[in-house]
């Protein structure tokens, strides 16, 4: 009999060894041994990406490698998600985010870990995709009745339009609904002060803590 301990190391596995078919099979395991999918996604899936982030950063692995372990986590997260309740979706939830990169720009790949990270711990995300419109934000924000509006921008030329995000929000009378939260290659802290951005997040790690700091505020 297999036993959790296992999926969850073969979960991990899978991320580590960059394949898809693996994970999503080791998360159909998950669901028929009924564990809980906020556990099999931060004690499987997450630790195998963590591990390549860590070695990213060291540089001992390459952004093909990150790519293919993002491509393995949303592959088991997609089967694990079709088999969380409505109310396990909704309790498990610590927030509800809506991100995308700004428009103008196609970078993905950060974004796209961001957001399986913010998964991974419990928030449920709505990925806008690269090349977003400032409009489009705001009208997802509104429909899904979001906490966090978390942006990226990869490039100096294309950062100008989380300025104008903000500006947009304020325009709209809606800067206090949402926590603007910003990152990628080119964001600092100094940025997002000078815009007036809720919070910064060098990497996914962070965007983690920080949205986790944003929601403990607001539910003070
Ligand atoms: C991969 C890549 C591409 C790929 C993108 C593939 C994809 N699907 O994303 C391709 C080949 C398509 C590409 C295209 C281009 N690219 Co490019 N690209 C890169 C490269 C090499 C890596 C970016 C990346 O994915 N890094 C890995 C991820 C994991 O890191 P990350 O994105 O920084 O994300 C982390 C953090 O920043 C943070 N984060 C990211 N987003 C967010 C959001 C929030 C809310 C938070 C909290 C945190 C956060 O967390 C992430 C995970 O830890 C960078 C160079 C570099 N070293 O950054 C150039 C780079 C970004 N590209 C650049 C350029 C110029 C271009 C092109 C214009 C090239 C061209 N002449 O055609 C086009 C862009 C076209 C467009 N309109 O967007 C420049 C930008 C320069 C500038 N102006 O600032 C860079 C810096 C290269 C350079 N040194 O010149 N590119």
């Amino acid at each position: 009999m297999t036993t959790e301990k296992e999926v969850l190391a073969r979960l991990k596995d899978a991320v580590l060894s960059y394949d898809s078919e693996a994970a999503a099979e080791a998360a159909k395991e998950a669901v028929s041994l009924k564990i809980d999918p906020v556990k099999a996604i931060e004690e499987g899936l997450a630790k195998g990406l963590r591990e390549i982030g860590d070695k990213f950063e060291k540089g001992e692995l390459y952004l093909p490698h990150l790519i293919m372990g993002a491509d393995a986590m949303e592959a088991a997260i997609h089967v694990l998600e079709g088999h969380m309740s409505k109310e396990s979706l909704e309790s498990t939830s610590r927030g509800t985010v809506v991100i995308g990169t700004v428009e103008g720009d196609i970078h993905d790949l950060g974004l796209r870990i961001v957001g399986s990270m913010l998964r991974a711990n419990g928030f449920k995300v709505h990925d806008l995709g690269f090349n977003t419109k400032t409009l489009d934000f705001i009208q997802k924000a509104k429909d899904v009745n979001a906490d966090i509006i978390a942006v990226s921008s990869l490039m100096t030329t294309t950062m100008p339009f989380m300025k104008d995000l903000i500006e947009a929000l304020d325009a709209a009378g809606l800067r206090g609904k949402y926590s603007v939260m910003i990152g990628g290659g080119p964001v600092t802290e100094k940025w997002a002060k000078e815009i007036g951005a809720s919070a910064y997040g060098r990497d996914a790690t962070e965007a983690v803590r920080v949205a986790k700091e944003i929601m403990a505020k607001k539910r003070k």
